[in-house]
């Protein structure tokens, strides 16, 4: 039977690309009734530097963001990944699984490793491999991701596909990747070309979940954009990223299409789609930023919710582990 799993990492504060990506997708996949489990990756984000205070705050505030956005933790098992140590020790499976030339593809170390390749973690060059193992000790089925993690998902195939075959067993699910809606890929608002990031030094160029309605307008109207009207056809946003990226938001934000955006702002300029934008904005986004730091005054029940999921999530993913070290012939006799 179909079972959902993704994660977000607690690098930093979430943001919109984070919102309108992954969160409200994650709440909209358990309202459908699939099960889903949903977890704060700690375990990646220290694949570059976190100040410990600052993890520990950011995992509280992630956990908020996902409730926030509509993630029960009643319905959903929604916990964060050190808590359960299968995530790691199947990775360590998965590290043997993998090959170099696999993890030597991928484009996301590469850009966060940056020029200075040598100086990056050996876990940021693993990540991969993790989170194959984060979606693999749950047999999920099915992935809901941004864009960018297309590749990832293709690796978590590759390994299962690698694992079933090396042992001759039909063990691993072939995970299939959920890239929906109008925003898959959600720019910044400073370059439209650069995905919005939570670890981009400008905070102009993202909306935070914990902007306040102010911020928000500021950013929406200093968001780079060109001075032609906009389109009366998709096609026409072609070679306008900074355009396309602003309608993308709004048919998100409004849960229409971007074409139905189109046809109802054919001919506008921005000086008239940017505040019907932020107006939009503001109204889907504060209601969430409430809810956020109404929760975050109380940490411990926060951590509470975490604990409990995370018992639930132990409860499924350890005989899962069990059989995969019974499949590749570790002892286990205490
Ligand atoms: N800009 C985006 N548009 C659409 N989806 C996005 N996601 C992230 N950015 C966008 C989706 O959010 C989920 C969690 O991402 P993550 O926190 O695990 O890591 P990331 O993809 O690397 O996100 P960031 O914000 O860029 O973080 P940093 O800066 O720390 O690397 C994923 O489903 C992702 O697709």
């Amino acid at each position: 039977s179909p079972r959902i799993f993704s994660g977000i990492q607690p690098s930093g504060g979430l943001t919109l690309g984070n919102y309108l990506g992954a969160l409200k997708r994650f709440a909209e996949k358990q309202d459908e009734g699939t099960q889903t489990i949903y977890c704060l990756v700690d375990m990646h984000a220290i694949t570059v530097w976190q100040d410990p205070a600052k993890l520990r705050q950011q995992t509280r505030e992630g956990a908020a963001a996902f409730i926030a956005s509509g993630v029960d933790p009643a319905r959903s098992i929604l916990f964060n990944q050190s808590q359960v140590s299968a995530h790691a020790e199947l990775a360590w499976i998965f590290n043997c699984v993998a090959r170099l030339g696999w993890m030597n593809r991928m484009t996301q170390f590469k850009d966060k490793a940056g020029k200075n390749a040598e100086a990056a973690s050996l876990g940021l060059y693993a990540y991969p491999a993790l989170m194959a193992a984060d979606i693999m000790a749950y047999h999920a089925t099915h992935v809901p991701v941004g864009e960018d993690q297309k590749q990832h998902l293709e690796l978590t195939r590759d390994i299962a596909i690698k694992f079933n075959h090396d042992y001759g067993v039909e063990f691993f699910p072939i995970v299939e990747p959920m890239i929906e809606g109008a925003a898959t890929r959600v720019m910044s608002l400073r370059d439209g070309t650069k995905k919005m990031s939570k670890s981009d030094p400008s905070d102009q160029s993202r909306i935070n979940l914990t902007d306040d309605a102010d911020a928000i307008a500021t950013k929406i109207r200093k968001a780079k954009t060109d001075a032609e009207p906009l389109p009366d056809t998709l096609d026409g946003l072609k070679d306008r990223p900074e355009a396309r990226n602003l309608v993308n938001i709004y048919a998100a934000l409004a849960g229409m299409s971007a074409a139905e955006v189109i046809v109802e702002n054919a001919g506008s300029l921005f000086g008239t789609f940017k505040p019907k934008l932020a107006e939009l904005a503001v109204s889907v986004m504060a209601p969430i930023t409430t809810e956020m730091n109404r929760l975050m005054q109380d940490p411990a029940e926060i951590d509470r919710i975490l604990g409990a999921g995370a018992d639930r999530a132990e409860a499924i993913a350890r005989p899962i582990l069990d059989q995969v070290y019974d499949i590749t012939g570790m002892i286990r006799s205490r």
